[in-house]
């Protein structure tokens, strides 16, 4: 390989919080074991390669900032190959263990429908080359069904059955692809599977139309062997006003409707959370609960801006509470943390995304470490336990059990003639044992 835009940049390594250097990590120590295994295996980072790769800096008000060499390429599949070089020896010097795309991040789309499927063949190809000698993997692929004018509409939930029979042929190869490269897991945003407007829409007909396309993928998955997990990616709003897969329990029902509910599970992204309404955390406990929690997309929004800012997360506070529900759902698995993250418009230089991933590991890595400690102190945990210990009793428990009809609760509650005393919910109490570990 040549020169690229990070060949200049030695690996980051762990230094300690002691260290002052800006180009290394101060707390995220991969050896360490934690909880019984290194921090590397609980965390299992990756980098999105849309965000570090292909983003170029241009919003709706202003043009491209971010110019990297690849990008001025007229042979765009020279071009795919330059960025691909850059890809890994940006994985070399963060020294992170996963990475992830979508089919429009790593190849040029095509004249024409074939042409794209052979792009997309021949430039995973050139990535499983470059992975051999890479100590980095991946976590998952996708694809890209929302750039493209022809998707205007939606993929799955278009009107037309072509964009539909394109969708499915595309996420055919894209899955392909995703095996060949040994991908932990494959993911489905629905990028414009939603809607505008109510009074051109058919919720009944697209919904049905998604349900489709879920089945198809959970179908293929299995003719072809795929080990990996299913992931959809749940996201209220934007780009349409009201995107189907709104948010964790929304997303259950629809895997409940079509039985999909044991093969699907979901990918969460922290600031989707927030504009959905929800707290991180909230979406994490929920899926763990439904026993649908797969991987994270890391990041933070604004919660001034009401739009998907796709920041580097820098909160500690939120960011310990949510890697204490992953750690209460005994990890994430084969899931991961992809900082589907991007720098700012202002962060021009190589260097910038250096920084942004080093913060963002070590703002992780820092949170998991409190919220291990809080797990191990168990404290938290028994005062929620003690919150709920009445169930315990063996009658609450026969109720609970659907086995006390309700004239038998009512008989029992009258005899006694029961009367339940307000307890305090300790919340001050509880805020102040998460800030002790901080
Ligand atoms: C969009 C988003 C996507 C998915 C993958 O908000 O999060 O990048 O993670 O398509
Ligand atoms: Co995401």
């Amino acid at each position: 390989m040549g020169q690229s835009i990070f060949s200049s940049f030695p690996v980051v390594e762990y230094k300690g919080t002691e260290s002052t250097s800006d180009l290394a990590y101060r707390w995220y120590d991969a050896d360490r074991t934690v909880l019984g295994k290194p921090l590397r295996e609980h965390l299992r980072f990756a980098v999105a390669y849309w965000h570090s790769l292909v983003m170029n800096g241009s919003d709706p008000f202003g043009a491209p900032t971010i110019n990297r060499p690849w990008m001025n390429r007229t042979d765009a599949m020279q071009a795919a190959q330059d960025k691909a070089d850059a890809a890994f020896d940006l994985f070399r010097v963060l020294d992170l263990p996963f990475y992830t795309f979508h089919d429009r991040d790593i190849t040029p789309d095509g004249e024409t429908l074939r042409e794209s499927i052979t792009n997309l063949h021949t430039m995973s190809d050139y990535l499983a080359k470059k992975m051999e000698s890479s100590k980095t993997r991946l976590l998952w692929g996708t694809a890209n069904l929302f750039s493209h004018p022809r998707f205007m509409s939606g993929a799955a939930t278009n009107p037309d059955p072509e964009v539909f029979a394109y969708s499915a042929t595309t996420i055919k190869h894209c899955m392909d692809v995703t095996k060949k490269l040994g991908g932990e897991n494959y993911v489905l945003w629905g990028g414009r599977e939603g809607y505008e407007t109510l009074l051109n829409t058919s919720l009944k007909r697209e919904l049905e139309q998604m349900g489709r396309m879920l089945t198809l993928v959970v179908e293929y998955k299995h003719k072809i062997g795929f080990s990996g997990q299913i992931l959809l990616e749940p996201k209220p709003k934007e780009p349409t006003v009201h995107q189907y897969d709104f948010d964790t329990a929304t997303v259950f029902g629809f895997l409940k409707r079509f039985g999909l509910e044991n093969e699907v599970k979901v990918n969460l992204e922290a600031n989707h959370a927030l504009l959905a309404g929800h707290t991180f955390e909230h979406e994490i406990a929920t899926a763990a609960d439904l026993g649908i929690l797969g991987s994270l997309d890391i990041n933070r929004g604004d919660p001034l801006l009401g739009w998907d800012t796709d920041q580097f997360p820098t909160d500690l506070y939120s960011m310990t509470l949510a890697m204490y529900h992953v750690i209460q759902a005994g990890g994430l698995g084969r899931g991961g943390m992809n900082f589907d993250a991007k720098v700012r418009r202002q962060s021009t230089e190589p260097e910038d995304l250096l920084h942004a991933h080093i913060g963002g590991v070590d703002m992780c890595a820092r949170a998991f470490l409190i919220a291990a400690k809080i797990h191990e102190e168990g404290r938290l945990a028994d005062i929620v336990d003690e919150r709920y210990a009445g169930w315990n009793l063996p009658e609450n428990k026969a109720m609970l059990a659907g086995k006390e009809p309700p004239e038998a609760i009512a008989a029992r509650s009258e005899e006694r003639n029961i009367n339940p005393q307000p307890r305090s919910g300790r919340q001050e109490q509880l805020e102040n044992l998460i800030n002790r570990h901080l």
